[in-house]
């Protein structure tokens, strides 16, 4: 059988999505297909962990609706009683721009250390409402939030974010409302094929359908949230949840894989790696070991 290509050839491919290209680059040259999924409460929790593990990522993953309204870093926010309070900050960087601050410092941390943002959205709407969410190509109406007023939601995803993701539940109305926005841009959107969560429907022909829409829309989509391969097109991007260095799950449903498991046996591209790196004593000790197993599964998958 003919041999695998690598990251660094799929990078290569004439129809590959610039921004996979990109993603794939920076997967061979970090040598890291770990994507860290940054679950924490604060922005300036999340802009400390993309500092001091940005070296050893490709992709940070991040659900910017669960941050404490403050964002600004910490900055202002713990200056007043009302942060102590309320834990949400009036500070003149939080009231004078909510998102941009933070999105400011997380992009040129996203620079720095060369990896890729992903806000796991996980869209789901018809085209219309979708495309407002993820931010208005050109203006739209205006929201007034507070004392701000601006286009397109409150976290103005699409200035920020090189990927986004989808479900493919709606059909492909929801992958073409996002691509308005997001391909002028150069932004790149996942689908959700499957779901590492227990008794997810995503599964079957489901999955089939999902892949459709993405081969039908490849100059947006750049590839999957999955549980294992699910195409051989080298330039569609497989990323995988649910990975902890031992086979496990939570209360709540979600489902462990190891990485050997899922790059070297599942066949996928990327681990997503939230509590086994975040609850860990030492955080950069535990992304080393996660980026190392992803990275051996990978060599050795390749190589044989
Ligand atoms: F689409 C999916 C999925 O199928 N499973 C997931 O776990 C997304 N996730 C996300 O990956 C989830 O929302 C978390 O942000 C992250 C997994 O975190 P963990 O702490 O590694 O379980």
């Amino acid at each position: 059988p003919k041999r695998e290509q690598s990251y660094a050839d799929r990078a290569q491919l004439p129809g590959v999505h610039p921004l996979a290209s990109k993603l794939l680059r920076i997967m061979e040259e970090k040598r890291s297909n770990l994507c860290l999924s940054a679950d924490v409460s604060t922005g300036e929790e999340l802009l400390q962990l993309a500092e001091s593990l940005g070296p050893k990522i490709c992709m940070l993953k991040t659900h910017v609706d669960i941050l404490k309204v403050c964002v600004c870093g910490g900055e202002g926010g713990r200056q007043n009683a009302r942060w102590e309070r309320t834990r949400s900050c009036r500070c003149d960087v939080c009231r004078q721009d909510f998102t941009a601050a933070f999105s400011q410092k997380l992009q040129a941390s996203a620079e720095k250390h060369n990896f890729l943002l992903f806000e796991d959205r996980k869209f789901a709407d018809i085209g219309n409402t979708v495309k407002h969410q993820y931010g208005e190509k050109d203006g739209g109406p205006s929201i007034v939030i507070g004392v701000s007023r601006r286009a397109g939601g409150i976290f103005q995803i699409s200035s920020w974010s090189h990927v986004v993701n989808a479900h493919a539940v709606p059909g492909p109305g929801v992958v073409q409302g996002l691509r308005e926005v997001g391909k002028p841009l150069g932004r790149g959107c996942l689908l959700i094929a499957q779901m590492s969560s227990q008794g997810s429907l995503a599964a079957g022909d489901y999955t089939k359908a999902t892949l459709q829409i993405a081969e039908q829309h490849a100059d947006f989509v750049i590839g999957f949230i999955c549980g294992s391969k699910i195409t051989e097109r080298p330039e569609f991007i497989h990323m995988t949840p649910g990975v902890q260095l031992e086979a496990g799950g939570d209360k709540l449903g979600q489902q462990y894989t190891t990485p050997e498991e899922v790059i070297g046996r599942k066949g996928s591209d990327i681990i997503i790696v939230g509590r086994g790196i975040l609850e860990a004593s030492d955080r950069l000790k535990a992304a080393e070991s996660y980026r190392k197993s992803g990275w051996d599964a990978y060599t050795k998958r390749v190589s044989v």
